[in-house]
């Protein structure tokens, strides 16, 4: 059964970060979304003021076939729904992050989950690019702005960003980074570009309306 789970980084986080800045001046919805084990549930960890909300379940017998473990043999829970944490950039925006997964048997909640979010960060792992095509057919159902983040693990083959573009077969001008989903500064990043690129569009967006 799915359960919330409480987070082993709880007491390292600042107690001033629990409730948001009386700076912030806007607030975003943004998801975090990719195929199962690139990272999602350790980049909203890396980089939540709060401790993250996140729903998992247990791998069991009934899940092997279905979630590939190959790339990532010691990760032992699935994301069942989402993972919820919340940043705050240059303290007047906050960014409030779902992670959502991309395998084709969550898209029915995609529709809920992507309401009022500005973008996604879409995570992808160029050591097994076929499992991230999944998520971006449901990419290209919806019509939210994405940037795309190759999460780099320590044997993660050194590909051009080009050539994931080319790999996955996305439009030439999708914003494209890397990062290490670990590492806070890095998955901050990621996150800044998704936020220019969706800012930039929703400005555009509004400009033709
Ligand atoms: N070395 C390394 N391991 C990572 C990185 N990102 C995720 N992992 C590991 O990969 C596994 C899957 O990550 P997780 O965040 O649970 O993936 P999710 O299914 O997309 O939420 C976990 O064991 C993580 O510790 C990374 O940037 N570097
Ligand atoms: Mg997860």
């Amino acid at each position: 059964m799915a359960s919330v789970v409480s987070d082993h980084r709880g007491a390292d986080r600042d107690e001033a970060d629990r409730y948001v800045s009386p700076t912030v001046r806007q607030s975003v919805k943004i998801l975090v979304s990719g195929p199962f084990g690139v990272g999602k549930t350790s980049l909203i960890d890396s980089v939540s003021e709060i401790v993250p909300l996140r729903t998992e379940e247990q791998m069991t017998r009934q899940s092997l076939g279905v979630d590939s473990l190959m790339g990532v043999e010691r990760k032992t829970s699935t994301t069942v729904a989402l993972d919820f944490g919340r940043i705050t950039l240059g303290g007047d925006i906050v960014l409030y992050l779902y992670g959502t997964p991309g395998q084709r048997r969550f898209w029915d909640h995609w529709a809920g989950l992507a309401e009022g979010a500005i973008g996604a960060l879409v995570l992808v792992d160029t050591r097994r690019l076929e499992e991230s095509f999944e998520v971006f057919d449901q990419m290209e159902l919806s019509d939210t702005p994405f940037a795309v983040a190759v999460n780099v693990f320590p044997d993660t083959p050194d590909i051009p960003l080009d050539q994931v573009v080319v790999a996955l077969d996305l439009p030439t001008d999708t914003p494209m980074t890397s990062c290490r989903a670990l590492d806070k500064e890095s998955s901050i990043q990621a996150l800044i570009t998704l936020v220019e690129h969706a800012m930039g569009s929703a400005r555009l967006a509004g400009a033709q309306r």
